[in-house]
């Protein structure tokens, strides 16, 4: 059985003071113990996340980061900064990214090895465009990314990647993938794994879904047999919201 994991992605939302402010009421909310949970926050609410959530049992992560442990790279965060304030989590090539900062597989791959490395545990957005989806190109837009963005990541060290199907024109945008296509592509995902690292390791590792994911489909979405859990946007910015997604037994 694998563990649920449901993980908000503040995007670029919340100035420390507000940050402060939810992170609070998020860690007095009474949350099902056996769904993993965390935020993933700016950069500059980092610090905010680890004061206030060390003593809860919601985990928290950056947004992205460097692959370099320091040096001349104005602007970037390191793994060992991540290390130095306990973070559990860094989501990486998530669309956005992608798209608006043209981060490439060769780069996104690099971080992934040195998340791993650096015992984080990666978020790996995977997803095709609504152009893709509509001429079948779907499966080969994810099979290339999951081999670009994974390759040389060890047997030893696959179970501990997330991987988030994030179908970008499901993102912001208020529509949803249905369940069955969603749980058809983490399937696909699945099965990837499974012909590179094997059965096991396919049975363990944990694929999200993230587009819009929100209370009100969160638990048609999560019994399907794929779906163990979700990257979550808009909904994680708000602790009624959030409190109803990790409750969503
Ligand atoms: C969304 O739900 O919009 C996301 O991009 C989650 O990462």
């Amino acid at each position: 059985m694998r563990t649920p994991v449901i993980i908000g992605n503040w995007k670029m939302n919340l100035a420390p003071s507000e940050a402060k402010a939810l992170l609070r009421e998020l860690r007095e909310l009474d949350l099902d113990q056996s769904v993993e949970k965390g935020v993933c926050v700016p950069a500059i609410d980092l610090l905010i996340a680890e004061d206030i959530l060390k003593d809860s049992d919601i985990k928290f992560g950056a947004q992205n980061m460097y692959f370099e442990e320091s040096g001349a790279y104005t602007g970037e965060i390191s793994p060992t900064m991540l290390n130095d304030i306990k973070a559990d989590y860094v989501i990486l090539g998530h669309s956005e990214r992608r798209e608006y900062f043209k981060e490439d597989d060769e780069l996104i791959n690099k971080k992934v090895l040195s998340a791993l490395e650096h015992d984080i545990i990666p978020i790996l957005c995977v997803g095709e465009t609504l152009e893709e989806r509509e001429s079948n190109k779907e499966e080969e837009k994810v099979r290339n990314q999951l081999e670009k963005d994974l390759k040389d990541v060890k047997d030893s060290d696959i179970e501990k990647v997330i991987i988030a199907y994030e179908p970008i024109w499901a993102i912001g945008t208020g529509k949803t993938a249905s369940s069955d296509d969603a749980d058809c592509m983490c399937k696909f995902i699945r099965n990837y794994i499974k012909k590179v690292y094997g059965e096991d390791y396919s049975e363990k590792i944990r694929i999200q879904y993230g587009g819009s994911m929100k209370p009100k489909n969160v638990k048609e979405l999560l019994a399907k047999e794929n779906i163990d859990g979700g990257l979550i946007g808009g909904a994680s910015l708000k602790a009624s919201d959030f409190e109803q997604l990790i409750n969503y037994k």
